[in-house]
């Protein structure tokens, strides 16, 4: 089937298929720094456990081992995306030039001057994050920690994340999401559940008084269920980040990873309820399996329902800041970056292609028949010729197209990094 057949079976259903691919250009989705290097950084001992309970597992060949690896392979992935990416990157991923190594509470704008070159070159936004993990000032609570001069380097810390973030704003002319996430948790039952989360509220507020212009910097509270060592408790729970921005509205917004929560739960269902009372939200879309286990993005059912409440709640005008978070060092990592990215894009592609004012009539009429079998029928339309004309239309390979680049680029590249 062509093009010009498929988007005239979407026609038929009053869906313009042009609109939609307009539409979704445009929309920034922000490419994790950490895929590339498996979480690592640059700032610490690079044969250090990842800390803070998340992990990454499988050693494939390949691994960006300094930032000059990493921007080559940010490269090869941006050539292979279709849309908008924007830079997501973490603290520890500042460039020392030789000798001016500076610890995470000394960080400066300077320190990410080669990343602002980079995204300048390429007309990219940046995101940041302070990164409350794998360091050795982790006792190993950070931001709820009971020892003062512990709590005192991570606020430290998160002041300097806000002055940076300010940089990368103003230097490249986009908001800068910055993301506050922190592993704090116990691995066993703990004997003080809220003195943590006052020392958290606290720390926060601290970090949140550096002076920075909200339609620039847009700071967030990441929550989470649990991690790997610390299965009792979490510091910052879903409870404590929403209730957290909640309370300080106009000053920070919540995000949600989806796979922050019970497996039960979905963050698709979320979006509709955060959205009812936030002017904006921030999303991690990642994949959990049975725990925060940061698989690929797969084009699955409920990536594509987090697209649809994206579309369907007004979120891609700015109220809705969508990031990706995962980390798969079992496989090609320019592949896995890749194939998340594309699937994002194509949940959100998927989405704009829904007759939504049609299936709300139909939901308000109570005509849930209709509504269902209208449902399931959407869902073999001819989507995947609507998102290779996509790619095309972005001047980026279709699906078939792409991972030939990527296994002759591990053979002339990545095999050499022994
Ligand atoms: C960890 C959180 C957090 C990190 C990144 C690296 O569970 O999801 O967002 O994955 O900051
Ligand atoms: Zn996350």
């Amino acid at each position: 089937m062509s093009y010009e057949e498929a988007r005239k079976r979407y026609a038929a259903l009053g869906i313009d298929t042009d609109a939609a691919m307009e539409t979704l250009k445009a929309v920034p989705v922000s490419l994790h720094c950490w895929q590339g290097d498996d979480v690592r950084g640059f700032d610490t001992d690079p044969s250090k456990p990842l800390t803070g309970g998340i992990q990454t597992t499988g050693n494939y060949p390949g691994r960006a081992r300094n930032a000059g690896e990493l921007m080559a392979d940010l490269d090869k992935v941006m050539s292979l995306i279709p849309g908008t990416p924007k830079m997501n990157l973490h603290a520890s991923y500042a460039i020392f030039e030789k000798g001016e190594w500076a610890d995470r509470d000394q960080l400066k704008p300077e320190h990410f001057s080669k990343w602002i070159e980079f995204c300048k070159d390429r007309g990219l936004g940046c995101d940041f994050n302070p990164t409350f993990f794998s360091h050795p000032k982790c006792d190993p609570l950070t931001l709820s920690s009971p020892n003062e001069e512990t709590r005192r380097f991570w606020i430290e810390h998160g002041k300097a994340s806000i002055r940076i973030s300010s940089a990368l704003a103003k230097e490249l002319g986009q908001p800068c999401v910055m993301n506050i996430w922190t592993g704090d948790g116990f691995k066993d039952i703990p004997a003080d559940r809220m003195g943590p989360r006052v020392r958290y509220r606290e720390s926060i507020d601290e970090i949140l008084s550096e002076p920075y212009d909200f339609s620039q910097v847009k700071p967030c509270v990441e929550s989470k269920v649990f991690g790997i060592g610390v299965e009792a408790y979490t510091v910052g729970s879903a409870e404590f980040a929403l209730s957290y921005a909640a309370m300080n509205m106009g000053k920070c917004i919540p995000l949600m990873d989806n796979g922050h929560y019970h497996p039960t739960e979905v963050v698709s269902d979320k979006i509709p309820a955060l959205l009812a009372f936030f002017p904006e939200i921030a999303l991690h879309v990642t994949r959990p399996i049975r725990w925060d286990s940061d698989h690929v993005v797969l084009f699955d059912d409920e990536t594509r329902e987090i697209a649809r409440e994206i579309v369907r709640c007004g979120g891609l005008n700015g109220r809705v800041h969508i990031a990706l978070d995962y980390f798969d060092a079992s496989i090609n990592r320019i592949a896995a970056w890749t194939t998340g990215f594309r699937n994002t894009q194509k949940a959100l592609l998927y989405a704009l292609l829904q007759p939504n004012d049609e299936l709300k009539a139909l939901q308000d009429k109570g005509q849930f028949t209709r509504l269902m079998v209208l449902q399931e029928e959407l869902k073999t339309l001819p989507f995947g010729e609507i998102f290779d004309e996509y790619c095309r239309r972005c001047g980026k390979p279709a699906d078939g197209e792409w991972l030939p680049q990527v296994e002759e680029y591990e053979k002339n590249v990545l095999e050499a990094r022994k």
